[in-house]
């Protein structure tokens, strides 16, 4: 079902909605927040240049770093009687990433989070069991908000106490899950060591899934041991949290809700803006924030967009699943890593599971990288023969496929730590 008239607007009107759009929040960020009047200063622009979304690229970007100079309210457009929520990312590195809303904010967040839940199906006959965090995070009361929007009954779970969760799942009637990819799999992993019938116990028939980047392979295994049809979401704090972007029944690529978020593809070196199709650094501009209206937001990271119509309807712009980060793309020995390619080739390789991590280290003057990977329960771990011909069967396709050598680790199931939000897939100790 479409929620919204503004999802299937001709491209001449929504241009016409951006336009205007962009023209107010430019004058919002100009009048209200020094850091983007002192950057228009410094490239000599004034609001009166921006006539039509084209104009943008005379914009500047934003960045993370931008935020955390002005942390923790430094780039809020109104005052503090006029928020009122504020989240924040989680900050793994240096101080975190602070988001606010006003009460036109919050509804804009619910109703893209509608259009989110009503193009999986779900509606006011479902039951949400929703694992994403609550608190701080964005994910759980985002994707809460929008479930209540639908009219669906929301479980408001949040992470953690995987037992308790299922129990609750099974005895709901939970329809819906939506969590991390892998917080999913977990979830059936234990369902299945706790001896429950995934099929049978359980009345799921879709997912929601998104936060962290997931290969191919791992969305098809999600899929497959809950016997459910597998909806992406796909969002980030500082352009609302999830509700950016979201697939519908007929493609996996994410329809980006273009009438709020306008958004351009860049070389992330150069930043030149790349043509539709091309793959680069995805770059947000919000159309109708208030409390934070960002100018040209470099999210990190690295899609396509595809503008061809879609089946389903829609003529909101398709983004490919994110395939990897412009930041967190490792670099080893002078080869490029993405995680999500490393994911992707183990998806295909039989006796191991998609618990994996990623170490990269120093040894000597060269970088070195380890894959640890948890083997499958049917894999005999007494015999040394076995073993040996796995490891080595995924170093050599490792090598083949994305040129990387990396010394292989098979762990025991279950024996890598399990994280109750998004995964923990590298760890770089190259940095510390
Ligand atoms: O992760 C918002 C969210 C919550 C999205 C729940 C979906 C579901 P942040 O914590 O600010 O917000 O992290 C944003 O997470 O820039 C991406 O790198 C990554 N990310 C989010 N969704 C996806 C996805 C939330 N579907 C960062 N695939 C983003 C890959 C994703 N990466």
């Amino acid at each position: 079902m479409i929620w919204s008239k503004a999802e299937t607007l001709a491209r001449g009107e929504l241009e016409k909605l951006q336009n205007a759009r962009l023209c107010e929040t430019v004058a919002r960020v100009w009048g209200n927040v020094p850091f983007y009047q002192k950057k228009f200063q410094e490239l000599g622009i004034v609001p009166e240049d921006i006539k039509t979304i084209h104009d943008i690229v005379k914009l500047p970007f934003t960045k993370k770093q931008d935020l955390r100079d002005n942390y923790p309210f430094g780039m809020f457009a109104v005052a503090q009687d006029a928020v009122i929520r504020i989240h924040s990312s989680s900050g793994t590195t240096g101080k975190p990433t602070v988001v606010g809303y006003t009460r036109g904010d919050m509804d804009v967040w619910n109703e893209v989070m509608a259009r989110v839940f009503s193009m999986s199906g779900v509606d006011s006959k479902d039951t949400v069991h929703n694992a994403y965090g609550y608190g701080l995070f964005t994910g759980g009361l985002g994707v809460h908000n929008g479930a209540e929007t639908v009219g669906a009954t929301i479980i408001p779970s949040s992470g953690g106490f995987t037992s308790r969760q299922l129990l609750l799942m099974k005895d709901f009637g939970a329809t819906v899950l939506t969590s991390t990819p892998s917080f999913a799999l977990h979830m059936a992993e234990t369902a299945l060591a706790e001896g429950y019938d995934l099929q049978k116990d359980f009345k799921l028939k879709c997912g929601i899934f998104g936060a962290e980047p997931t290969s191919k392979g791992l969305k098809e295994e999600v899929a497959r041991v809950w016997g459910i049809k597998y909806y992406e979401i796909y969002g980030l704090s500082e352009i609302i949290g999830p509700g950016v972007s979201s697939s519908c029944d007929e493609s996996c690529d994410l329809h980006i809700f273009e009438d709020h978020f306008y958004p351009e593809i860049i070389d992330p070196k150069t930043g030149q803006v790349l043509p539709y199709g091309q793959k680069g650094e995805l770059v947000i501009t919000s159309l109708t924030k208030q409390a934070l209206p960002i100018i040209r937001y470099r999210t990190g990271d690295i899609t396509s967009l595809d503008q061809t119509p879609c089946r389903c309807g829609r003529t909101h712009v398709r983004m490919k699943s994110v395939m990897g980060r412009a930041d967190d793309m490792l670099i080893v020995n002078g080869v490029n890593v993405f995680p999500s390619q490393v994911e992707h080739v183990l998806a295909n390789i039989d006796g191991i599971t998609l618990n994996y991590q990623i170490i990269a280290d120093k040894k000597g003057y060269l970088d070195s990288l380890e894959v640890m990977v948890e083997v499958t329960e049917e894999m005999p771990l007494d015999s040394i023969g076995a073993l040996e011909k796995l490891q080595k069967d995924i170093q050599t396709t490792l090598l083949n496929n994305l040129y990387i050598n990396a010394r292989i680790k098979l762990v025991e199931p279950r024996s890598i730590e399990r994280s109750m939000g998004k995964a923990v897939r590298v760890i770089d100790k190259r940095n510390l």
